[in-house]
C-alpha cells in the first residue's frame, strides 16, 4: 500500500500528537515511493527531530569508549557522525557499500519478517528515515532511524557483522515458520543484543543495545540480565521478551565466533 499513513498504537508516546503523525505520514510516503535502486531521498529534518538525535546520541556517545566492543568504536569514527546532525541513509549507504557490500532499504517501519530476511539475504538493510517521538528520546517502541543508524549501520560496516547479517536472513528463505521464528531468536539474540568479552571485559555488540542507553549501561554490570556463554541450541529454543530489559544476553569471544556458530546452527534449523 501506498498510502503513507502509518498506524500507531494507542500507547505509543505519538499518538496524540497530529504534528507527529503528519510527518510520520510524510516519511512514509518517501518511502513507499522509493524502489530499490533509486537514489535514496533526504529528508529534512526539522529543529525538534534534530534536538532528539542531539539528545540520544550525546548521552550514548558518553558509554561507547566502555560499553561498546571495540569494532563498533573504529565503525562509528569512520561514520561521521556528530550530534549536532541526523545522518542521510543516502550517506551512509555509500559508506556500507564501500565497506561491506551492504545496501540500505528506505522503509516507513516494520516489514514483515520473510520480507526483512530476505532483504538481508541478498545483502539489503530495511532501514528507517522516521524518527520517535521527542516527548521520550530514550525510548522507542519501533525501530527508528536512531536505532537503525546507530546501532546497525556501523556495525554493517563491519565484515564479521555484516556476514552474519545476511546468514540469518539467507536461512529464512523457503524456511517454514518455525523455522523462522528460531532465526529470528538468534537475530534477537546477536544482531540486536549480542555481547563479546574483549580484553576481560564484557562489551556490547548487538544494535539494540548500542541503541538503548538503558540497555548498554545495564549489559556490562552483567548485574541483571544473566550473562550465558552462547549456546546457539539453546539459544534458538528461548523466547525473548521486546517491551522490557532483556533477561539474557547471550556472550562470545568474538564476533566472528557469533558467525561461525550461527552459519552451523542454521544448517541444523533448516535440516528441522
Ligand atoms: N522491520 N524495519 C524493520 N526493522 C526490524 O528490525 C525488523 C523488521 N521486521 C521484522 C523484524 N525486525 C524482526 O521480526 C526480525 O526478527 C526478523
Ligand atoms: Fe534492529
Amino acid at each position: 500500500m501506498r498510502t503513507g499513513i502509518v498506524e500507531l498504537d494507542a500507547d505509543h508516546p505519538g499518538f496524540n500528537d497530529p504534528e507527529y503523525r503528519r510527518r510520520r505520514d510524510e516519511i512514509a510516503l518517501l518511502a513507499q515511493e522509493h524502489d530499490l535502486g533509486d537514489p535514496i531521498p533526504v529528508v529534512e529534518y526539522t529543529g525538534t527531530e534534530t534536538a532528539t538525535w542531539t539528545t540520544v546520541f550525546r548521552e550514548l556517545s558518553r558509554l561507547f569508549p566502555t560499553h561498546a566492543c571495540r569494532e563498533y568504536n573504529e565503525a562509528l569514527a569512520l561514520m561521521g557522525f556528530d550530534e549536532t546532525r541526523i545522518p542521510q541513509l543516502a550517506d551512509v549507504d555509500r559508506i556500507l557499500a564501500d565497506r561491506t557490500g551492504f545496501r540500505i532499504w528506505p522503509v516507513a517501519g516494520l516489514v514483515e519478517p520473510r520480507d526483512f530476511f530476505g532483504a538481508l539475504a541478498r545483502r539489503v538493510f530495511p532501514a528507517t528515515q522516521y524518527i520517535r517521538h521527542h516527548s521520550v528520546p530514550h525510548y522507542t517502541p519501533e525501530p527508528d532511524t536512531i536505532h537503525d543508524q546507530i546501532g546497525h549501520i556501523p556495525m554493517l560496516a563491519i565484515r564479521e557483522y555484516a556476514d552474519l547479517t545476511q546468514r540469518i536472513g539467507a536461512g529464512a528463505v523457503g524456511a517454514t515458520d518455525e523455522q523462522v521464528t528460531q532465526l529470528a531468536r538468534l537475530y534477537w539474540y546477536t544482531i540486536e543484543f549480542g555481547v563479546v568479552r574483549q580484553d576481560g571485559e564484557l562489551r556490547c555488540y548487538g544494535a539494540g543495545i548500542l541503541s538503548s542507553y538503558g540497555e548498554m549501561a545495564r549489559a556490562v554490570r552483567a548485574e541483571e540480565p544473566e550473562i550465558r556463554r552462547f549456546d546457539p541450541e539453546q539459544a534458538r529454543l528461548l523466547d525473548y521478551p521486546i517491551t522490557r530489559y532483556q533477561p539474557v544476553l547471550w556472550e562470545v569471544d568474538s564476533i566472528g565466533e557469533a558467525f561461525e556458530r550461527v552459519a552451523a546452527a542454521v544448517e541444523t534449523i533448516r535440516r528441522g
